[in-house]
């Protein structure tokens, strides 16, 4: 893989070189055009709002591209869903209340589920949902607009979410009790969380991996864009969570460490069939495919231009994108 801005520690040792037969060709093909239509789509939505989580965008589009391109198995959604109006909070007794899992189709025992834990990747999660027929193509429209579940940080009634969101690292609780719930129900379907590495700083996160394996969760997943990035900074600076793959082992998962550019190993690391709960740790690289933004290291959190000039640039390299 190329050069990663912030890659202090080297995870060389811990990657397993997966087999790339599992996924055909096509897949690939399909799962890439995915991947490159995100950071695309969430370019042009940061220059038409003039700011935006981009290096997210740049560090998981080959993530989410093989989640919602087909690692996951969702149930259809029949044409692409208008995000519907905020209704008000959910109400005890109130039994029509539609969170936006409704965009990853319907719920079924042999289906799997995906929490998305990380709220400011919301952008993102859209995005990847418009590539794949889950959102409405002008779905970014109402992003962020008084009265619209489209919000920019994430909420349990935005398109792809589910669960409370907001302050970092619950989602993972959350999904325990879920998957402890399908589990005693006999369900067959995985229950999946995308996280951040920054939530690993959480003490949460840690409490919700040992549970986890406290009750055998083996249909429980969770998919890291370890992109060794937080708001602060580089998480070395902020704080250090390495090595992460032998903290999570110690808690009881198996641990898949992958190059998460790479779709090939992302597949995978996901069609491993383990005992016991199962983390993939996708290392990434948070200017990918945007390489200009690493003039804003070691910040790269949120993208807001600074200057017309720094605009531009960024204007010339959505041309090179759409080319
Ligand atoms: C419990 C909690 N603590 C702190 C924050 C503030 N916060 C918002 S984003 C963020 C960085 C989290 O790290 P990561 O998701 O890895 O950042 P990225 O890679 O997207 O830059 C923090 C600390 C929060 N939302 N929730
Ligand atoms: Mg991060």
């Amino acid at each position: 893989m190329g050069a990663c801005l912030f890659r202090s520690i080297s995870y060389a040792a811990e990657r397993q070189l997966m087999n790339s037969a599992v996924a055909d060709n096509a897949d690939l093909q399909r799962m890439e055009t995915i991947a490159h239509g995100i950071r695309k789509r969430v370019l042009s939505h940061v220059l038409s709002n003039n700011g935006g989580y981009m290096s997210q965008a740049c560090s998981a589009a080959e993530l989410l591209a093989a989640l919602y391109g087909g690692v996951l198995k969702l149930g259809p959604v029949e044409s692409p869903i208008d995000p519907p109006q905020f209704m008000g909070v959910p109400k005890i007794g109130e039994h029509t209340y539609q969170t936006g899992a409704q965009f990853h189709g319907p719920k079924g025992a042999n289906f799997d589920r995906l929490i998305v834990s990380p709220a400011h990747y919301a952008l993102v999660v859209y995005a990847a949902l418009i590539e794949t027929g889950r959102l409405r193509e002008d779905g970014l429209e109402y992003f962020n607009r008084d009265g619209s579940t489209v919000e920019m940080i994430g909420a349990e009634h935005s398109p792809g979410f589910e669960t409370t969101t907001g302050s970092l690292a619950q989602a993972l609780s959350q999904a325990g009790g879920i998957a402890l719930a399908r589990k005693l129900r006999g369900e067959e379907g995985r229950t999946w969380v995308f996280m951040s590495d920054g939530e690993f700083q959480e003490g949460q996160t840690w409490e919700a991996l040992s549970a986890a394996s406290f009750h055998n969760l083996s249909s429980l997943r969770i998919i890291v864009d370890v992109n060794q990035a937080q708001c602060d900074g580089p998480m070395e600076t902020v704080m250090a969570i390495e090595p992460l793959a032998e903290r999570v082992r110690s808690f009881g998962w198996d641990v898949s460490v992958v190059d998460g550019h790479s779709l090939s190993e992302i597949i995978a690391a996901s069609q491993s069939d383990t005992a016991k709960p199962h983390a993939i740790l996708c290392y990434t690289d948070p200017v990918r495919g945007l390489p200009i933004l690493a003039e804003r290291a070691p910040t790269l959190h949120y993208l807001r231009f600074t200057s017309t000039a720094e605009r531009a640039k960024y204007e010339d390299a959505y041309k090179e994108m759409v080319q």
